[in-house]
C-alpha cells in the first residue's frame, strides 16, 4: 500500500519516511501540497496521505479539502500532521476532510498505530468497492451465459437509439430465437438445453464488434444491437450469426438453428421508441418462424 507524503521540512520528511517504510508501506514524497494534489491525481493507486499543515502554495488542509471535492467516491485516508498549535486547527482540518489529525512532536509508535488504522480502513473499502462491482455486474448480466440480462440490454438499446441518432449512424437491431428450443429440453433435458443457449450466446457474440451489445431477451431469444452502415450490411451481418450458429461447432452432435427478424433503423427516423422498434423485430422473427426457421428476416 503506498502512502503520499507530504512536508517541505527535510528532517520531518526523512522521519516520516522511516515510519511509514518500516510500517510495511511504501512512501512517496513531495515537498509541496500542489505536488501532492499532481501525484494523488496521476497515481489512482494512491489512498492513504500523510501530510504537513504548513507547506508552500497549498496547505496541508487545502489539500485535504481538493481532494475530497475532486473525487468523493474515491477511497482515502488523509493524516494530517503538524506542531500548529493554533487554537481549533484540528477541528478545522477535520472538518474540511482529513481523516485524521496527530500534533508533532508524536510518538512514532502512536503514528504507526494511526497508519495501521489507515490501513485497515483501505482494507474494508477496497473490499466493498470488489462486493460493489460483483453486485453490479449480477444486477446486469445474466448468470447462465454470461450476456447482458434484459434490463441492461434494454438500458443498452435506449442509449444506443440516441447516441446513433446523435451521430447520424444506423442500427440494426435483431431479435434471435433458437428454433424447436423445446424439443431440446424435452428430448435432452435441461441441462443440454442450457448448454444450447450458452452456444448461441457465445456464438452471437463472437459475431458482433465490441462496442456493438448483445443480451439474453428472454429464455432463449436473444437481442442484438448493432451499428450498420446500411440494410444490407444488416443483413449481411445477422445472415452470418444465423449460419455461424447452424454450422459453427462442428463438435455438435445435434444441430442448432435460429430464427431472428431485424429492424433497420435509420438516423432519420427520430424518437423510434424501443418497444416500437422491438415490435418490428418481433413481428420479422415470426413470420421467419412461419416459412420454416433457420433463417433471417429483415
Ligand atoms: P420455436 O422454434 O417456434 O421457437 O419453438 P421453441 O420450441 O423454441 O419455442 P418455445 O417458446 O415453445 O420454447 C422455449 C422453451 O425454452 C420453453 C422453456 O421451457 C425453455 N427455456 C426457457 N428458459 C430456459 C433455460 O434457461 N434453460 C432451458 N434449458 N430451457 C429454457
Ligand atoms: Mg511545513
Ligand atoms: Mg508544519
Ligand atoms: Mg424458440
Ligand atoms: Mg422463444
Amino acid at each position: 500500500m503506498k502512502v503520499l507524503i507530504a512536508e517541505d521540512d527535510l528532517t520531518s520528511r526523512i522521519m516520516l519516511e522511516n515510519i511509514i517504510s518500516r510500517s510495511g508501506f511504501t512512501p512517496i514524497s513531495v515537498t509541496d501540497g500542489a505536488s501532492a494534489l499532481k501525484a494523488w491525481r496521476q497515481d489512482r493507486s494512491i489512498s492513504i496521505v500523510v501530510t504537513d499543515l504548513n507547506m508552500p502554495f497549498f496547505s496541508g488542509i487545502e489539500l485535504c479539502a481538493t481532494m475530497r471535492q475532486e473525487s468523493p467516491d474515491r477511497g482515502m485516508y488523509s493524516i494530517v500532521v503538524t506542531a500548529q498549535d493554533k487554537p481549533g486547527i484540528l477541528i478545522e482540518a477535520l472538518d474540511a476532510g482529513a481523516s485524521d489529525f496527530v500534533y508533532k512532536p508524536y510518538n512514532p509508535a502512536e503514528l504507526i498505530a494511526r497508519l495501521n488504522v489507515a490501513r485497515r480502513h483501505m482494507e474494508l473499502h477496497d473490499k466493498l468497492e470488489v462486493t460493489k462491482e460483483q453486485l453490479k455486474h449480477q444486477a446486469t448480466h445474466d448468470s447462465l451465459t454470461g450476456a447482458l440480462n434484459r434490463r441492461a440490454i434494454m438500458a443498452a438499446l435506449d442509449e444506443d437509439i440516441s447516441r446513433a441518432e446523435r451521430n447520424n449512424r444506423h442500427l440494426a437491431v435483431a431479435m434471435i430465437d433458437i428454433d424447436d428450443f423445446k424439443g431440446i429440453n424435452d428430448t435432452h433435458g435441461h441441462t443440454a438445453g442450457d448448454q444450447v443457449i450458452r452456444y448461441v450466446s457465445s456464438t452471437i457474440s463472437e459475431c458482433i464488434r465490441p462496442y456493438d451489445h448483445m443480451g439474453r431477451y428472454g429464455g432463449e431469444e436473444f437481442l442484438v444491437i448493432a451499428e450498420v452502415e446500411s440494410h444490407d450490411d444488416a443483413s449481411l451481418l445477422f445472415r452470418r450469426i444465423c449460419r455461424q450458429i447452424a454450422d459453427g461447432d462442428e463438435r455438435r452432435s445435434r444441430r442448432v438453428t435460429v430464427s431472428g427478424g431485424v429492424t433497420l433503423v435509420p438516423p432519420t427516423a427520430r424518437s423510434r421508441s424501443a418497444d416500437n422498434i422491438i415490435n418490428a423485430a418481433d413481428s420479422l422473427l415470426y413470420q421467419a418462424k412461419r416459412s420454416g426457421k433457420n433463417r433471417i428476416l429483415s
